[in-house]
């Protein structure tokens, strides 16, 4: 023990409590030491549970660390401290390797419609029946940490804890991949990753090392005229579908096979927002998806999805234009319909963001007896690397028994022991077979257990990609050309902005040199917005086909008749007109809506009535991109006040660059003047004075943005 602080004065003692605890009473150094803890009890009437260590013994002490003299060294023997700090040590598992970034909830699916005829998953036989559910949205590229708004695919994935064992259908927002042959994921993903030398850039596909590899695989190409459009930039996970991307099979309880294909389609319609409102947002608020889904579900309102199958037998796969195993195609919905067939709910936050959304484990091998895997390669290569990154991260086998992971089916078989075996089976029998009757554990099942359909595959051994999979550009065609004229317009103006953003000329060519592959017109508007001549074309393995176009690909064509689940951001003034901020509320509300008071500070307003109206957001951390539509509600004095102000300026110059509907109270010209757009406002600005012209606002609202505006105020690409 050092004897070293041998200095008795008691007003060298140093403690983080109160001023008055510091005053250097006889008793005060006791007093101090014991600190805080004993005071905040005392305040909530002694009910609060005694803190102790995971031990469960008792802490007197949780201010200062045991040591020799009030100046002296801390003691090893401390081991309260020393435990303390142990686990905060030890806190951090390794994040996910892509989908790091993720947020989940719980809730539930009902059936629908009875999928009887087709599989004999318990999950799809009785209409009415509710499944547990948790579902964890994710971005693929960035780091835990990262921000919402990249532009990137979203990960979906549903975990179903059905009657016979988990099902885990772990899918994505846009329904095909970057690559046919699961033995390329990793060069993916490093690729589109940080740099490794200089670990930037974080969460962004724009830079040399992604578009190097793309350009180098053409098999990218439909993937990439996805992820170039604004699926990659969605407004909430509320608004955005899931695919289950790969053909899967049902199998039914003669064990004939059906194949399936999974898709989310969210109930509010698809949403999303424009490029340079998500780099925006980013820095406004990095967790704007995580806080929407956290919002929604805290005020009720449960986002849900229908759950649609397409179903196909081996002839329709045989006789289609593209090989169904191939998962950088999709099967047009107008080809085959989507059948509605159940619903998903989340109505449950969690209460623990690690035990829950950290520690979910999706495997796509979960699946229950009569669902089953297609030799789509991809799938048989997620089939091993899911499992394997568990392990990896979660750092025991016995992930399983974690709350989120555990089956609420009943669970029995002979696996035993391993790291953090929680859950451990009594009696002797630990193998199988044995001769102790029901004591010798459970046993198989021939009837009802997993049955793997009985595909009759054989080939040669080789490593090889099949013809079928060679044409790489039709289905890329047919995705851009299936587009509105303003979302081809933002898959140019996206393809410009990713690759002005890369440095090597070289890559930037290549790149181009793919598009006349899909179609001429995006090539020149992209070799125009780099200011470069449309490359020599890149040989296509097998030249590109018209296929028909289909409507189910356009957000726009499929866009919401609604304005509910969105957010109008109605900016005020002192002095604003409380008739008109009243109505605009009510009108929104009753639609659905939701409003958000901005303003000049975050105390509020005081309205033409006299009443205070409490604010949401200070002008400066309320941006208008944080809004799906707005409304500026000014007295004349303040419009005057508010015209001198850049912050308040940009809140109107932002929404009308982003092309949404704009409301503005009368006399308010003198601060659209100082924002430069007296000359500019259109259709899609409306001037509100009484309940009939904020039903109009309502009713433009419903188009979600005034996309007409566009042409006028962003010439990326033109
Ligand atoms: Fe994943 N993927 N993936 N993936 N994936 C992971 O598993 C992998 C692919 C998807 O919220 C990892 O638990 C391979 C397609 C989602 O926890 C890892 C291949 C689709 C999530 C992995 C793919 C997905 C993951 C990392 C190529 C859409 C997040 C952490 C064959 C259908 C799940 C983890 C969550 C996560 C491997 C391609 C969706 C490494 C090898 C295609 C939604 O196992």
């Amino acid at each position: 023990m050092s004897t070293g602080a041998t200095r008795k004065s008691s007003t060298k003692t140093r403690s983080p409590s109160t001023s008055k605890n510091t005053n250097s009473s006889k008793t005060s150094k006791t007093k101090v030491a014991r600190g805080k803890g004993d005071e905040l009890h005392q305040l909530a009437g002694g009910n609060i549970a005694p803190l102790t260590t995971q031990q469960g013994i008792p802490v007197s002490d949780d201010q200062n660390s045991l040591k020799a003299g009030p100046r002296g060294p801390v003691l090893l023997e401390d081991f309260a401290f020393r435990e303390k700090i142990f686990h905060f040590d030890h806190e951090r598992i390794p994040e996910r390797v892509v989908h790091a970034r993720g947020y989940g909830a719980h809730g539930y699916f009902q059936l629908t419609k009875s999928l009887a005829h087709v599989t004999r998953a318990n999950i799809f036989q009785r209409v009415g029946e509710k499944t547990e559910a948790f579902v964890r949205f994710s971005t693929v590229a960035g780091s835990k940490g990262s921000f919402d708004l990249a532009r990137d695919v979203r990960g979906f994935a549903v975990k179903l804890y059905t009657k016979e064992g988990n099902w885990d259908l772990v899918g994505n927002n846009i329904p095909v991949f970057f690559i046919q042959d699961a033995i390329k994921f990793p060069d993916v993903i490093h690729a589109v990753k940080p740099e490794p030398d200089r670990e930037f850039p974080q969460a962004q596909s724009a830079h040399d090392n992604f578009w190097d590899f793309i350009s180098l695989t053409p098999e990218s190409m439909h993937m990439i005229m996805w992820i170039m459009s604004d699926r990659a930039i969605p407004r909430s996970f509320r608004f955005m579908e899931g695919f289950g991307v790969h053909t899967f099979r049902f199998v039914d309880a003669k064990g004939k096979s059906t194949f399936v294909k999974f898709h989310w389609k969210p109930k509010l319609g698809l949403q999303s927002v424009a490029w340079n409102e998500a780099v925006k947002i980013n820095g406004a608020d990095p967790d704007f998806h995580r806080r929407d889904l956290w919002d929604a579900i805290s005020s009720g309102n449960f986002p849900e999805w229908d759950l649609g199958v397409q179903l196909f037998d081996q002839k329709f796969a045989d006789d289609f234009e593209f090989d169904v195993l191939d998962p950088t195609k999709i099967i047009p919905e107008e080809v085959l319909p989507v059948q509605i067939v159940g619903r998903l709910v989340l109505d449950r936050l969690v209460d623990n963001f690690f035990a829950h959304t950290e520690q979910v484990a999706f495997c796509t091998q979960n699946v229950p007896p009569g669902i089953d895997f297609s030799n789509d390669p991809l799938l048989q290569g997620r089939n091993f690397s899911y499992l394997d990154t568990q392990l990896k991260r979660l750092g025991s086998p016995n992930f399983t028994y974690l709350p989120v992971n555990a089956p609420r089916c009943p669970f029995a078989n002979f696996q035993q022991d391993g790291h953090m075996a929680t859950r451990n089976p009594t009696g002797r029998a630990n193998y199988e077979p044995n001769s102790w009757g029901v004591a010798g554990g459970p046993r198989e099942h021939p009837d009802n257990g997993f049955k793997s359909f009985a595909a009759s595959d054989e080939g040669e051994k080789q490593r090889t990609r099949p013809e079928s999979f060679a044409d790489h550009y039709s289905q890329a065609r047919m995705f851009y050309r299936s587009q509105t004229p303003i979302e081809q317009k933002h898959i140019a103006d996206a393809l410009v902005f990713e690759l002005s953003k890369v440095e090597h000329l070289h890559i930037r060519k290549r790149m181009v040199s793919h598009l006349p592959n899909i179609d001429s017109t995006l090539a020149a508007q992209v070799a125009k917005g780099l200011g470069i001549d449309v490359p020599e074309q890149a040989e296509a393995l097998i030249p590109p086909m018209d296929v028909p176009t289909s409507e189910a690909l356009s957000i726009i064509l499929r866009g919401p008749k609604s304005f509910k689940g969105r957010k109008l951001g109605i900016f005020a003034s002192d002095g604003a007109d409380a008739r008109l901020v009243a109505s605009l509320i009510s009108t929104f509300e009753k639609e659905g809506a939701t409003c958000e008071i901005v303003a000049p500070k975050i105390a509020g307003v005081i309205l033409s009535d006299g009443r205070q109206l409490v604010a949401k957001q200070k002008i400066d951390g309320g941006p208008s991109v944080l809004y799906d539509a707005v409304a500026l509600i000014f007295s004349e004095e303040q419009a005057n006040v508010l015209a001198k102000d850049a912050v308040s300026k940009d809140f109107l110059r932002d929404a009308f660059a982003h092309c949404k509907f704009v409301a503005y109270s009368p006399r308010v010209q003198s601060f659209i003047a100082a924002a430069g757009l007296s000359d500019e406002l259109d259709e899609g600005c409306f001037e509100i004075s009484s309940s009939q012209t904020v039903s109009s606002f309502l009713k433009a609202c419903r188009e979600l943005r005034y996309w007409r505006r566009e042409p006028s105020v962003d010439f990326d690409a033109q």
